[in-house]
């Protein structure tokens, strides 16, 4: 998000602009001057308000957007969510699991950091991954601070990653992940080329699935956030609704469950989502692109489907802590993924 946007979503707003209706109420012995300003003057009054409102919620307190990009399946997502402490991000083995930018937001009373999960950066071949690169570049120009993930285990071919970072100019850490399938001196070397390769502020070797020592991690990406006021509510979690999780946790279980196609040629939609005191009522719409897949998909006396409904459906008990009823069907819509309206309909920004 950027700065601009901020601006319209902050409490600090209200104490800007009621001022700026009535100006007499606060400043009462030049009530009059100040109603015979002319509009320039009343604007750059507010403008200069704003900034010195803006000033003293900022005293003392660190905000800022850090966005955590790299190729498919480095482990981006495994970050985030350790980082957060909460599962904002779906998981699987397989490459091109997270679709959206999601935010993940740490709070404590001094600081605010917004971290942003992004799809894993690829040559797009298809609408739906011109949408998830157009999110991966958002969240570049957003960022304060770039983590650029990068897993031990690849080869070096990670120029997609670093077109997308030229003219960038946060500052950017190199985070080598999985190191607990490798080697002392496999570790050694990765750090060597990266220093090299990009001359980082920093080269981090670390495991994301086995993090240790959070705090210190949240300490050292401290030192680049800026002193701001938050972003969000000092409450907020994230920016996604639960429709959003309810669906990625369907997600999730299709990815797990089927083989190469299926996953990368399914959506899925919420079409209802009511919170009863007792129940939560959800019913889901899994999109896929041709009768075969929604065969294959459905199983055999709908025996997969069933599995996966199982599955999900405990997975958003356990999120949402409460009982959930959930309803599946399945829908073909051929080619959406090439087609801009479906993408739209579906929540993927141009
Ligand atoms: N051994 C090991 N596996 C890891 C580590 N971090 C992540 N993984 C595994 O790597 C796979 C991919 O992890 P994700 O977090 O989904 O990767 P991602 O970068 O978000 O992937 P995309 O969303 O596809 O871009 C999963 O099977 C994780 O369990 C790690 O530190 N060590
Ligand atoms: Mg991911």
């Amino acid at each position: 998000m950027s700065p601009t946007s901020y601006q319209l979503l902050h409490p600090a707003l209200f104490f800007v602009f009621i001022p700026a209706i009535t100006p007499g109420s606060l400043f009462s012995k030049s009530k009059m001057d100040i109603v015979s300003l002319n509009w320039t003057a009343k604007i750059k009054f507010v403008s200069l308000q704003s900034k010195f409102i803006l000033f003293i919620f900022s005293m003392g307190h660190q905000a800022g957007f850090v966005s955590i990009i790299g190729k498919p399946n480095a482990g981006k997502s495994t970050l985030m969510n350790a980082l957060v402490g909460e599962k904002m991000s779906i998981i699987t083995s397989k490459a091109q699991t997270t679709r959206h930018r999601i935010l993940g937001i740490v709070n404590n009373p001094d600081y605010q950091i917004v971290f942003s999960d992004t799809p894993g950066i690829i040559k797009p071949h298809y609408a739906l991954q011109e949408s998830m690169m157009h999110q991966v570049e958002g969240s570049i120009v957003d960022a304060d601070l770039i983590m650029l993930m990068t897993d031990i285990n690849e080869q070096h071919d990670e120029q997609d990653v670093l077109e997308k970072l030229e003219g960038s100019l946060a500052p950017l850490i190199v985070l080598i992940n999985k190191i607990d399938e490798s080697d002392e001196e496999t570790v050694m070397q990765k750090i060597a080329y990266w220093q090299e390769k990009l001359q980082p502020k920093a080269v981090y070797a670390i495991s994301a699935l086995h993090l240790q020592d959070i705090a210190s991690f949240i300490d050292t990406i401290l030192e680049y956030m800026p002193e701001h006021p938050p972003y969000y509510e000092k409450d907020a979690l994230t920016d996604r609704n639960d429709r959003f999780f309810a669906s990625e946790i369907i997600r999730e279980k299709i990815f797990k469950s089927y083989k190469k196609e299926i996953p990368y040629s399914t959506e899925v939609i919420i079409t209802a989502f009511k919170e009863d005191e007792k129940i939560y009522r959800i019913s889901s719409e899994i999109i896929v692109e041709r009768d075969s897949q929604k065969n294959i998909l459905i199983g055999p006396g709908g025996a997969m489907l069933k599995k996966i409904g199982t599955y999900a459906r405990k997975d958003m008990e356990e999120f949402f802590q409460h009982k959930v009823f959930l309803e599946m069907f399945v829908k073909v819509i051929p080619d959406w993924r090439s087609k801009k309206n479906y993408l739209k309909q579906f929540g993927y920004e141009d």
